[in-house]
């Protein structure tokens, strides 16, 4: 019987069938898809085929082609790559400026993996209650800046919770939930539920950081649309990106590029080039340029390991 991946434990996943039960389901230890290297084969978001064995056990024994999905490498120099979701409709980063701090560079590199994978992304900036004068100057600068990008940002305290602003974003989609721990993914889904779906953790006193509370993730199912929420991640390595791909996944430093007097321009230290000039104008951010630095770092890794 098919069904839909709803919860994955790493050791099990549950089903939700297509008659309406969740099913326990296991899969054999030799299951891959092609083309994919990843510690799970199977995510949240997966259409699969599940067999009940004799002994009464559910096992997944196909996985229907993905519409789409995002997929990070743990660290930098890992091997192992870890996919987030699959068949989603858009992704809800939520990022904080403070408590945790979530740095520019993480919040690039999870957008050029949305823009590789044609996942439409919105930038959810929490915790604004706890922020001081100078941190709502920050927020107010980061926000503009995506803006004028082009992606929808918005602020959020989600413990006063405004769930209803939240919301329209949420209605008729598979949103999955992602961003550094403790910043209130879970929260927030909770708040939109109105009760406690799912536990939520403090952040340590010493590092103002979260403790890695969610360690599964889970789909929930509105009234009219589906929200995953996922463990936090820290750092965000890209797979398999191009050198000659990156900046097509930056929209600000692909429009000017056009510009640049060679057509293989890496935009590091060629000639006429149109976005070192556009930094120097300061009509493209330092900070985005240096985030798709470090991802021409992540190529040259792949290149030489
Ligand atoms: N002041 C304030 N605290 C918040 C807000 N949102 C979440 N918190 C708190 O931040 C802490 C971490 O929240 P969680 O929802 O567990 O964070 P998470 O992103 O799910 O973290 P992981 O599951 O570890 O990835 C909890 O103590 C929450 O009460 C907010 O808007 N304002
Ligand atoms: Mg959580
Ligand atoms: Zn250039």
């Amino acid at each position: 019987m098919r069904g839909l991946v709803i919860k994955s434990t790493g050791s099990c996943y549950i089903v939700r069938m297509d008659d309406g039960s969740d099913a326990e389901c296991h899969i054999k230890g030799n299951f891959r898809i092609r083309g994919i290297r990843s510690t799970n084969p199977v995510a949240v978001g997966d259409f699969v085929e599940v067999q009940t064995l004799a002994d009464g056990t559910k096992w997944i024994t196909e996985i229907e082609d993905r519409r789409n999905y995002i997929i990070r490498r743990s660290t930098n120099l890992s091997k192992e790559s870890h996919i987030l979701a699959a068949n989603i409709d858009q992704v809800a980063l939520i990022v904080t400026v403070n408590h945790p701090v979530t740095s520019t560079t993480f919040i690039d590199r999870f957008l050029a993996t949305c823009e590789a994978y044609r996942v439409r992304a919105i930038l959810i900036f929490n915790k604004i209650d706890l922020l001081t004068e100078e941190e709502l100057a920050q927020l107010a600068e980061l926000r503009a800046l995506y803006e004028s990008i082009g992606y929808e940002t918005m602020e959020l305290s989600a413990i006063s919770c405004q769930p209803l602003d939240v919301m329209p974003l949420l209605e008729g989609k598979t949103t999955l939930l992602s961003g550094n721990s403790g910043v209130g993914k879970s929260t927030l889904l909770n708040a939109l539920f109105g009760r406690e779906m799912t536990r939520t953790g403090k952040i340590s006193d010493a590092h103002d950081k979260g403790m890695h509370t969610t360690t599964f993730s889970e789909m929930y199912f509105l009234p009219d649309g589906a929200i995953i929420d996922t463990p936090g991640i820290k750092g965000f390595g890209t797979i398999d990106f191009q050198r000659e791909e990156v900046s097509h996944y930056f929209r600000d430093i692909f429009a000017v590029s056009r510009d640049c007097r060679f057509g293989n321009c890496t935009h590091t230290n060629e000639p006429g080039c149109a976005v070192q000039e556009a930094i120097i104008k300061g009509s493209i951010a330092i900070s985005r340029y240096e985030s798709y630095l470090s991802l021409l770092g992540d190529c040259d890794e792949g290149k030489y390991r």
